[in-house]
């Protein structure tokens, strides 16, 4: 029997067999989780479809975090299919393309920023208020996911890395506040992966070539190593585990 039997988890942000929720979906599934899934707009709906057969899953549900009224009605269509559930897996990310390559200055307009903060940052704690009724007194868990580029000034990056440390700094304030709940929250800071969300940052190959040159492991991370460690960390095997980043990045983040 997996370790996630008889959990049931939602997972958003997956667009292809290449995202990093993806893997995550994946690894839940292995062991034994039930899952639920999200699509942004009718057109991407088919392929979301698609993960959910090959996860044995019929519920498939609309939900664009940029609108309060999608993200409300998500909980409220989930409710219908489920009394109360277990897992959050945020894996939603977005800035403006022209924000995301040259000088941070460059790209930088108050609506981009906006718009990475609002999409990166404040939908995890929006969808934890509106799934809080269905999570409370499980013993749950939301996960997100990061990136280095949150602490570290990275090229390219930019208004992504003010929406990352956003997202981190949120993840401990959600922790400690759904903590008397029972409640944990994490992130996984994950190292670079070719995914489409990847290929909108200017020069990705080069990040990803360094990493492979440079990491104590000397290689990238896949989506199913960071699916396995998301699976681990929404377990009851990580009960004592909340507010924290941890990485799956192949030792990247602890060169000096
Ligand atoms: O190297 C990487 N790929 C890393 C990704 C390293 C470290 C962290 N991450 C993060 C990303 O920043 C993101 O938060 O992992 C998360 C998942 O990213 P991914 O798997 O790399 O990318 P992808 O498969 O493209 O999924 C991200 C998705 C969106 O895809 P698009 O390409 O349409 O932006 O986030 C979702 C969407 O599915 N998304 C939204 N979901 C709901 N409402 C919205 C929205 N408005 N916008 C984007």
């Amino acid at each position: 029997m997996g370790f996630l039997h008889g959990k049931r988890a939602l997972v958003t942000g997956i667009l292809s067999q290449r995202s990093i929720a993806w893997g995550i979906a994946n690894a839940m599934h292995r062991e034994g989780a039930q899952l639920a899934f999200t699509y942004v707009e009718e057109k991407l709906k088919d392929r979301v479809d698609e993960a959910a057969t090959a996860f044995g899953s019929n519920i498939v549900l609309k939900c664009d975090v940029t609108k309060d009224a999608e993200i409300e009605g998500l909980f409220t269509d989930l409710g219908k299919h489920w009394d109360g559930f277990d897992i959050l897996i945020h894996s939603i990310g977005f800035a403006p393309r022209e924000a995301l390559a040259g000088e941070f200055l460059d790209g930088l307009t108050r609506e981009n920023f906006a718009i990475a903060h609002d999409i990166s940052s404040y939908s995890l704690a929006a969808m934890a208020k509106a799934a809080r009724p269905l999570m409370k007194g499980r013993g749950g868990s939301i996960l997100t996911l990061t990136y280095l580029g949150a602490e570290r000034a990275l090229a390219n990056y930019n208004v992504m890395g003010l929406a990352k440390a956003s997202l981190e700094a949120n993840v401990r304030y959600l922790a400690y506040n759904l903590g008397p709940e029972g409640t944990r929250v994490n992130a996984i800071s994950a190292g670079p992966i070719k995914t489409l969300a990847a290929s909108g940052i200017a020069n990705f190959r080069k990040m990803l070539d360094h990493v492979e040159e440079n990491a104590p492991l000397r290689r990238s991370v896949t989506i199913e190593e960071v699916g396995n460690a998301a699976a681990f960390l929404c377990s009851d095997l990580a009960s004592g585990i909340t507010g924290e980043v941890t990485y799956v990045d192949a030792g990247y983040n602890t060169l000096g």
